[in-house]
């Protein structure tokens, strides 16, 4: 049963039930999560027969996403029953890379995975077994608790992801700022959303890096956006520098050159100061540095921010004004503000402009959320079983204290990919490859990331299909559930929601029964549950591990949630600074050295880096090296969202495939006339490290010098053995962007602000990147 049933639901049309019989299929009630990858969980209705998902349809019920499901979703089953996935435990019989394999039992698996950890922790220590995991699925505590609890290794990386630059520079510099994070508040804790009294619209939403109605990135659904629009009248600042459909019905749309948004929002912050529209209420109570940051910003007059990113100046200020205007404003941002060297002082701009403008943790602004009953849904989920010891050997945090402070803790992926290189300050044996594909998407510089984990002696990869990762490096492949074939739960915010089990696959299992079939193998103790069911049980009671003052706990079962679909929390405040909710002490404030929001970081500052926001150029580009700017004469900008495919996955779904068959790089229509190219012809796109190929889309809101590539293209329907790997080099564009390259803090890297020419692919020069990398090593 739907915890709190819909006001006025018709029940003739609707059922409420968590599952229920339609003819000859049983209707399961629940919601998505991954395999396939999504950053959201979505409420749908699974129709099963003779265990198998047949249909699958948005939960029109559902407060989260009122029935609507993006087209990944809408095609899945076809995703669900793709005849290439994985179907049983693999062992690799040829060489690496001859993508010869041969078939295993699970016990067997476990044997020679078991066998191989053993002697690591004999010969070298827990800590040279690095797990890795891509990016938020639904896998976000499994792999860490595996590594904490089962390897003993503090090791826990983001696949070789540089700069750990997604999402963790926002999150980390979000604790430092107000011991916090921010969402954009369109309601979705409210039950009743909309129509709950304390609600407010933001007058305005500024939305930095970040295209929600395709991404739905970091547990927020994009059409939120939209729905604020449409009911509330909220109006758009956005900083793109291409026009998206977001941009598009924009009031304020910033073109800035990419990699250069921090020079613009410190810029708003001086035209917010100077013109005297900041909420002094708020700065003189809750506030600690206005000074400091009000002499900072006047390094950043609207004429050299405009100039630096490619703008008009009046239009810095005109922004500037209407964002502070909003009673209150709000800021949805996203990826991009991590994937430049200074993400973390971009970010901290940001969080200074909400905060001297009143906009934390108010109706309608940004609102600061917890996992759903403060479930540690994170990468420390088990971390207080290694002794300090161990911890301080996490690579990284060295260099990086932030790392090691538990501010989304992990260790650094180009630290790690350094030690696997050079063997210092200890060699790495083995990698736990849980649902990334480094060379084919996550890992800058995918030919370097390639040679490292080839070389590493021992690896496993949990996937849903053969990746070209895989091939190149796996020992053993075990096939992982996809969504509707698990026992789990979804936090990421609130509300808690259920991921019920109505399918199997041939062998596969889900990564919780993985994880702690595994775990019980080496480490019994920290793993005493006997089933999948158990263990979400003690997951979903081990809530406020971390915040003492936060007052929800609950002690209900997985059949509980099972049952109820979706639970919202009783009592939710904004102003929880207020309250006292946020603080270890229980006290009033936020949960910082100095109690407020520190627009001069004192943790920054204790640790020698700069405690204010400010700009630095990427560290190729026309201003920082313009002789090799003249070469290679575009700004290169990657990876935006498309609404097929999430990262590297999908490219086998025949549906999705159909409607996006290729790789594309968007220009300029001067441009590709410039270059003598049309909509669909293939060009190269080059630079210092590499090169790759792709389409060409003509866009014309781009700037002419500005080129946008998208990643994680391979092509799952060719051959997988070297030389061709699955395509995987031919059109990756990380070819292109580096490793080891990051902010000081370790935080941040250029993946999306490169520079690069493009010329037409021809006979001439046409050639298989795949083959030269996986025969040369490199270009
Ligand atoms: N369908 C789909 N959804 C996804 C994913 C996926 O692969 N596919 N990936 C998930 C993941 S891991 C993430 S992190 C999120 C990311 O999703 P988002 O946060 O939405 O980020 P992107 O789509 O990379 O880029 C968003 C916008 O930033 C613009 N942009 C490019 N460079 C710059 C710049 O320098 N400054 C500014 N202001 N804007 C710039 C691009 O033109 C693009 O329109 O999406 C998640 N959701
Ligand atoms: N140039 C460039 N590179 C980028 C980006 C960019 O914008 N530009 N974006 C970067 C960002 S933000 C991120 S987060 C990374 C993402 O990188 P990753 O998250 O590593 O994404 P994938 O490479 O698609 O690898 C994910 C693998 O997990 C499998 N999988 C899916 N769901 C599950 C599951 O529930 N369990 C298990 N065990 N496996 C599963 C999929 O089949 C797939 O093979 O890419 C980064 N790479
Ligand atoms: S955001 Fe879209 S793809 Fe993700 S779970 Fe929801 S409907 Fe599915
Ligand atoms: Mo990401």
């Amino acid at each position: 049963m739907l915890t709190n049933e819909l006001e006025g639901v018709n029940k003739d049309v609707y059922k409420t039930d968590w599952q229920w019989q339609e003819g000859e299929y049983t209707v399961t009630r629940t919601n998505m999560w991954t395999a396939p990858g999504c950053h959201n969980g979505c409420s749908v209705l699974y129709y099963t027969k003779d265990g198998k998902v047949e249909k699958i349809e948005g939960d029109p019920l559902s407060p989260y996403n009122q029935g609507r499901l993006c087209m990944r979703c809408l095609d899945v089953v076809e995703t669900f029953y793709h005849p290439d996935r994985l179907k049983y435990p693999l062992k690799r019989v040829g060489e690496r890379g001859e993508n010869k394999w041969e078939r295993i039992t699970w016990d067997e698996a476990y044997d020679d995975i078991a066998e191989h950890v053993r002697a690591i922790w004999e010969d070298y220590g827990p800590e040279s077994i690095v797990s890795m995991q891509g990016t938020g699925r639904n896998i976000c505590w499994q792999t860490p608790y595996l590594s904490y609890a089962a390897f003993g290794s503090p090791n826990f990386v983001l696949g070789f992801l540089s700069g750990d630059a997604c999402y963790l520079p926002r999150t980390t510099i979000g604790h430092c700022f107000m011991g916090d994070f921010f969402v954009a508040d369109c309601s979705q804790h409210l039950e009743k959303r909309f129509a709950d009294p304390e609600y407010v619209f933001p007058d305005y939403m500024l939305i930095c890096g970040n295209n929600a109605l395709v991404s739905n990135g970091d547990g927020f659904f994009g059409h939120w956006i939209v729905d604020v629009m449409k009911e509330g009248g909220t109006k758009l600042i956005v900083l793109d520098p291409s026009c998206t459909w977001l941009a598009s019905k924009a009031e304020h749309w910033l073109q800035v050159r990419p990699g250069t948004d921090a020079a613009v929002v410190i810029s708003m912050l001086g035209v917010i100061i100077e013109e005297d529209l900041y909420d002094h209420d708020f700065v003189e109570n809750w506030c600690y540095g206005f000074d400091e940051l009000a002499e900072r910003c006047k390094d950043y007059p609207p004429e050299k921010a405009a100039e630096i990113a490619g703008i008009d100046a009046e239009d810095i200020r005109a922004a500037a004004r209407a964002y502070a205007s909003g009673n209150p404003s709000t800021i949805q941002w996203g990826l991009k503000v991590d994937q430049t060297v200074c993400g973390i002082p971009l970010a901290q701009a940001l969080l200074s402009l909400g905060a001297i403008c009143g906009d934390i943790d108010v109706p309608g602004g940004m609102m600061i959320p917890r996992c759903a009953y403060d479930i540690p849904d994170s990468y420390g989920c088990g971390m207080w079983n290694l002794s300090d010891e161990m911890l301080g050997k996490m690579l990284g945090v060295d260099t990086s204290p932030l790392h090691a402070l538990g501010f989304d803790p992990t260790a650094n992926g180009d630290t790690v990919l350094l030690a696997i290189e050079t063997g210092e300050p200890y060699p790495i044996r083995m990698l736990f490859i849980q649902s990334t594909n480094p060379i084919a998407n996550m890992a800058a510089d995918a030919p370097r990331v390639y040679n490292a984990m080839r070389s590493v002696d021992y690896n496993v990869v949990v996937d849903v299909f053969m990746t070209p990762t895989a091939v190149a490096c796996a020992d053993i492949v075990l096939p992982c559930g996809m969504s509707c074939e698990r026992n789990s739960a979804r936090v990421w915010w609130w509300p808690l929601r259920s991921i019920v089990k109505v399918a199997d696959y041939y062998e596969a299992k889900s990564d919780e029964q993985i994880i702690l079939e595994l775990g019980k193998r080496l480490n019994p103790r920290l793993f005493p549950w006997e089933t999948d069911v158990e263990l979400m049980t003690w997951w979903i009671q081990s809530g406020n591990r971390f915040h003492a003052g936060w007052p929800h706990k609950t002690d209900q079962t997985f059949l509980d949630l099972t049952e109820k679909v979706i639970d919202w929390p009783d009592d939710w405040a904004y102003r929880k600074f207020e309250l006292g909710w946020l603080r270890d002490d229980g006290q009033p404030g936020f949960n910082t050295n100095t109690g407020k929001c520190e627009l001069y970081n004192t943790l920054f500052d204790a640790w020698g880096f700069d405690p204010l926001p400010y700009y630095e150029e990427p560290p190729e580009s026309p201003i920082s090296t313009p002789e090799l700017f003249e070469e290679y004469p575009y700004v290169l900008t990657t990876g935006a969202r498309t609404w097929e495919y999430f990262h590297s996955e999908e490219r086998q779904v025949p549906r999705l495939r159909e409607s996006h068959p290729d790789p594309l790089t968007d220009l300029h229509p001067d441009t590709a006339a410039k270059i003598g190219v049309c909509e669909g012809d293939w060009i190269w796109v080059e630079n210092m490290r590499g090169k790759c190929k792709q389409r060409v889309r003509i866009n014309a809101s781009l700037k002419p010098d500005t080129v946008r590539s998208e990643h994680g293209w391979w092509f799952p329907e060719t051959d997988g053995a070297e030389p061709n790997l699955f395509g995987v080099f031919d059109s990756n564009i990380n070819n292109l962007t580096v490793q080891g390259v990051t902010g000081p803090t370790l935080y941040g890297a250029p993946y999306a602000n490169q520079i690069c020419k493009i010329y037409p692919v021809t006979k001439e020069n046409d050639c298989s990147p795949s083959e030269i990398v996986t025969r040369k090593g490199g270009f």
